[in-house]
């Protein structure tokens, strides 16, 4: 969990993993201050980008250098995660769980018919475009976020 001095750029690295299930993921905040938190109604009525019946996580604040948040993953699947003060400013990040595919990425818009979630589910720009493929994690199994400046 990254941040420039500024805090003009913040960032997840890796920004792409790839883990066997049932594999504890650790998140350690190093600059600034973030969140981890996945990709559910649950958590302040974001779509869902989690598989069915996984346990949905969200770290609360990680205010100093070293704060860290652990997640067991046993649900095979693609999990989308966000910062909370930086999923406008794309910080996101995903996890790909076991044998996966393309396919078993959630659609960026999907209609949800839910009471209290019914409407067209948002994700922000920024965010759209720094979630790597599916294929480009199986392949790197871990892919770092890019250089600073570019
Ligand atoms: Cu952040």
């Amino acid at each position: 969990m990254r941040s420039d001095l500024l805090g003009t750029r913040v960032w997840f690295d890796p920004v792409g993993l790839y883990v066997e299930p049932g594999t504890t993921v650790r998140w350690v905040a190093r600059e600034n201050v973030h969140t981890t938190t996945a990709y559910t109604p649950r958590n302040a009525n974001h779509p869902l980008r989690i598989p069915e019946g996984a346990v949905p996580w969200d770290s609360g604040f990680l205010v100093h250098p070293g704060d860290h948040f652990d997640v067991t993953l046993t649900v095979p699947g693609v999990y989308d995660y966000y910062c909370m003060p930086h999923e406008a400013a794309g910080m996101v990040g995903r996890i790909v769980v076991g044998r996966s595919n393309d396919s078993a990425a959630r659609p960026f818009d999907y209609w949800v018919g839910q009471p209290g979630t019914t409407g067209w589910t948002h994700v922000p720009e920024a965010a759209r475009t720094t979630f790597p493929t599916v294929a480009r994690i199986l392949s790197e199994r871990r892919v770092h976020a890019p250089e600073m400046g570019k």
